[in-house]
């Protein structure tokens, strides 16, 4: 590891030395040089400690006293990085620091910054140390009150975590204050502070047991009607955790602030959420009806961490998992009550399997809890927070609806006010239920996709049905071997008429409700009184995040695609039908060879796209083909790109020659005649047009062309004509010229709706578009420091576009290589997570993964990488 930094391990945990039972904040800002005062009351926590070592990051100090006396030069020493006060005494004492910092040179969006005019926050995880030298663990529980003082005109709105005190002119002085009080104890990456000239909408939720609550939305001015569906949201969200989880508000106000310059997607801080601005800003000229479901999610996301992370926080951070895969988990299934359980379903194991699988496929695998870590900013991932989500799912599958709902009970009256591990989480399931859950804990601690081979036979004369099942978990870094694990198989055995067989007896694992419970390595499932040969229907509704290979014939998956009772199942065999087709039809390319095509599965396809009696947003899904990505996953070695994207346009256009009349009779049938409107229904059959129409384009139909290129015009909602945009710049068609011109003319002053048009500027598959992006840098719009815009424009070329990132003569990843090393000194987080694009480089042919490895030996060759771009360029080439 070419890392100067030490690691942390999960092992060298110890409680902290001191403990911090208050904390008042004075903030004088200032947009060079904000003076901010601490006072703290600190408390001795272990025996014999005598210095007291705060932790600081880019910090100045102005002064330090001890009980109210100035300290001499030689009882403490003060870095930019820390703050050691010697001989402390053994008994409480209050210390008070002062500091300053300079808002507008902090380009890392970490600690206090500039987004626009106003002063903004960011401490998870690590960012309140760069406000003022602190204990900045989440094991250090305290109350904070913090004053506000900035310029009126600058600044008329003054916000922080809690109740609001106080306000008031300071007099004689153009220059305010606000007083802010949060009296339940929590973590300084809580901590939050926004101060600025913003428009704001207000609205109320009276709670469950009658309180009052004041809610508000602050955005940019000119904004606040954009804030209505995110406020809609919010108060949906806050009535579902009543009713699902028993969950109340907790203070007299809860605010929402959108900003432009955020490094992530929002952050829960206590009663003042901090949102990027494209997570709260939505209307539907200018936002999809994705755009609308992740408002609501996000929302909901950031709303329920104040159960699940702020009332119960995490006592360290390998502990992350504890908050995220929970709150994952419960906005999944607020959405789930919101919309369709099955879509949201699918749309989630889809986002797994593409960020997920690969990670845990390749060299940044890490366990849902990791033991070691260089850098805690890159354990923000698809492991932790979506992994972690379907490990609680598992859980609740594994302890049924009641079981999981009295762990819950028992963790939030338990750890309430807490900062707790894994281990409390686990127990209170075990104590509330009598679950022994030793074996199921494995899921925190191995990483890796486990494989699950199931091999069926039927025997008619004894009328039993054998499933051998198998399970294997492949090495990742750190963990040759693995041990067999706690999976949950949701299952049926479809008969003839498409109804699940019941059976008499099942032995060799325990099977209830439903679900094999598989915990060996090799067990096989005898199920007596099976009337006939079944079609096993495995892993419904993906009850555990594992590979399946099961042998199921094409017929058996087309059968289960036109028959199964669970519709997520429908969906899988659909995928796993056209993954085999696409992974086969790569390879005859690779080899020069033609393959027939499917009729039969593009037959089932079209009749399940026109079946009424399933809903749209399904019939959407089902026709949406797997990816590029998702195929080279699939094929995992010797992967090349262009040959992938060949196949896939020829299924493509095999399908548009065969059913595309089909489709075009579907699109003409679902366009709307009746008002616009965000309903799930609604939105669903926009979702159904567009999937129609992609397809129908790929043999570049004259009459599908003519489709696309109307709907982009005569839109009257953002999904129609960015849908509509999308499919002429992925086909591409010569129809996406002038459409891209149109688009960028026409919302050329709305940053978050030309972050749409840099991202399908970089998607399109051609080899001009390298050079595209380029000149797209220079675009007036685009901002190298935006996080936004650099996701937009650089982050969809380089994780968006298979072929053109992964060109064959490597200058796409040169391209990236050479941004991310400037971008680095500016922006580390931005940087790391911009360098995952290259996880899967190992798994490419010769060619490319040698030009992919020398371009990250020349950003591992740079000497003064950032500890976050450092440590996933070593991780990568280890
Ligand atoms: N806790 C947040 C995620 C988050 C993490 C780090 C951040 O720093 C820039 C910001 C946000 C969440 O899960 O939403
Ligand atoms: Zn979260």
């Amino acid at each position: 590891m070419a890392s100067e930094t030490a690691p942390v391990r999960l092992v060298d945990y110890r409680v902290p030395d001191f403990l911090i039972d208050t904390v008042e904040l004075d903030f004088h800002l200032d947009p060079k040089a904000t003076q901010v005062k601490s006072r703290l009351a600190v408390r001795p926590n272990t025996e014999g400690v005598a210095d007291l070592t705060l932790v600081g990051d880019e910090l100045k100090l102005v002064s330090v006293t001890l009980d109210g006396k100035p300290l001499e030069a030689g009882a403490y020493n003060a870095t930019s990085d820390s703050l050691v006060i010697r001989n402390v005494p053994s008994a409480p004492f209050t210390l008070e620091v002062e500091v300053e910092i300079d808002p507008s040179t902090n380009t890392k969006l970490m600690g206090l910054y500039r987004t626009g005019a106003a002063y903004c926050t960011q401490c998870e995880a690590e960012g309140f140390r760069r406000i003022t030298y602190f204990l900045d663990r989440p094991d250090v529980l305290a109350v904070y009150t913090t004053r506000i003082e900035a310029l009126k005109a600058e600044a008329p709105v003054l916000l922080a975590n809690g109740n609001p005190q106080q306000s008031g002119d300071i007099p004689g002085t153009d220059r305010h204050f606000a007083i802010w009080h949060d009296p339940f104890p929590k973590p300084s990456y809580l901590f939050a502070l926004v101060a600025g000239d913003l428009g704001v909408i207000t609205d109320r939720f009276t709670t469950m047991s009658g309180r009052d609550v004041e809610l508000r939305i602050y955005c940019e001015h000119g904004k606040e009607e954009r804030c209505a569906y995110a406020m809609n949201a919010l108060k949906r969200s806050m009535r579902w955790d009543e009713t699902a989880f028993g969950r109340e508000y907790d203070l007299d106000i809860f605010v929402i602030v959108a900003v432009s310059d955020f490094n992530m997607g929002a952050m829960e801080n206590k009663g003042l959420n901090v949102f990027n601005d494209k997570y709260v800003l939505a209307d539907p000229d200018t936002a999809t009806d994705t755009d609308f479901a992740n408002v609501e999610g996000v929302i909901a996301h950031e709303y329920f961490h104040n159960w699940t992370g702020n009332r119960i926080t995490c006592r360290d951070w390998f502990q992350l998992c504890l908050k995220e895969g929970l709150t994952v988990f419960r906005d999944q299934e607020f959405s789930s009550d919101m919309r369709s359980r099955p879509v949201k379903r699918i749309a989630d194991v889809r986002t797994l399997q593409a960020r997920q699988f690969p990670e845990d496929a390749g060299p940044l695998a890490h366990p849902v809890r990791p033991e070691i870590y260089y850098e805690i900013n890159n354990f923000y991932t698809a492991t932790v927070y979506e992994k972690g989500a379907e490990i609680v799912r598992m859980l609740k599958t594994i302890l049924g609806e009641d079981g999981f709902r009295k762990g819950m009970d028992l963790y939030f009256d338990r750890h309430d006010g807490q900062a707790v591990t894994i281990e409390d989480f686990l127990s209170a399931f075990h104590d509330a239920t009598g679950v022994d859950l030793a074996q199921f804990h494995l899921w925190y601690s191995q990483s890796g996709t486990p494989e699950v081979v199931a091999r069926g036979s039927y025997d008619p004369k004894q009328k039993t049905y054998s499933l051998s099942l198998k399970q294997n978990c492949p090495p990742t870094p750190g963990q040759t071997t693995k041990k067999p694990m706690h999976i949950p198989l949701r299952f049926g055995l479809v008969g003839p008429n498409g109804d699940d067989l019941s059976f008499s007896d099942a032995t060799g694992a325990r099977v209830e409700d439903n679900v094999i419970h598989l915990t060996e390595a090799e067990q096989t499932v005898v199920f007596s009184g099976v009337s006939s040969l079944p079609v096993p229907s495995l892993i419904r509704g993906f009850s555990a995040p594992v590979r399946l290979s099961v042998d199921l014939s094409p017929s058996d998956l087309l059968f289960l695609l036109r028959t199964d009772s669970d519709p997520f199942n429908r969906w899988q065999a659909a995928q796993t039908f056209a993954i085999r087709d696409l992974v086969a039809r790569t390879g005859a390319k690779v080899r020069g060879e033609a393959l027939d095509t499917n009729e039969p599965f593009i037959d089932a396809l079209g009749e399940v796209a026109e079946a009424d009696a399933l809903e749209p947003a399904f019939r959407a899904q089902i026709l949406q083909l797997p990816g590029e990505a998702d195929i080279a996953r699939e094929i995992g070695r010797n992967v090349d790109p262009d040959a992938i994207a060949r196949a896939r346009a020829e299924l493509r256009i095999s399908m548009a020659g065969r059913i595309g009349g089909r489709l075009a009779v579907l699109f003409d049938s679902l366009q709307s005649k009746t008002a616009f409107s965000t309903d799930a229904a609604s939105a669903g059959r926009r979702a159904l047009a567009n999937a129609a129409l992609d397809l129908m384009v790929a043999n570049r139909d004259r009459a599908a062309i003519e489709r696309v290129v109307a709907r982009y015009r005569n839109a009257d909602n953002m999904t129609d004509r960015l849908g509509a945009l999308s499919i002429m710049a992925h086909a591409p068609l010569d129809e996406r010229l002038p459409a891209l011109a149109d688009f960028e003319e026409r919302y050329r002053n709305d940053p978050l709706v030309l972050d749409k048009w840099f991202a399908l500027e970089a998607s399109v598959p051609a080899p001009e578009t390298l050079d595209r992006v380029r000149a797209l840098m220079e675009h007036p719009a685009f901002s190298p420091s935006n996080p936004n815009r650099i996701r937009a424009l650089i982050g969809s070329f380089a994780s968006g576009n298979q072929t053109q990132f992964n060109r064959a003569d490597g200058a796409g990843y040169d391209f990236l290589i050479d941004f991310l090393r400037d971008l680095d000194r500016r922006n580390p987080q931005t940087t790391a997570r911009l360098l995952i694009s290259f996880r899967s480089w190992r798994a490419l042919e010769t060619g490319r993964r040698n030009r992919a490895e020398a371009a990250l030996k020349r950003l591992d060759a740079v000497g003064n990488l950032s500890t976050d771009a450092r440590d996933i360029v070593a991780r990568m080439l280890a």
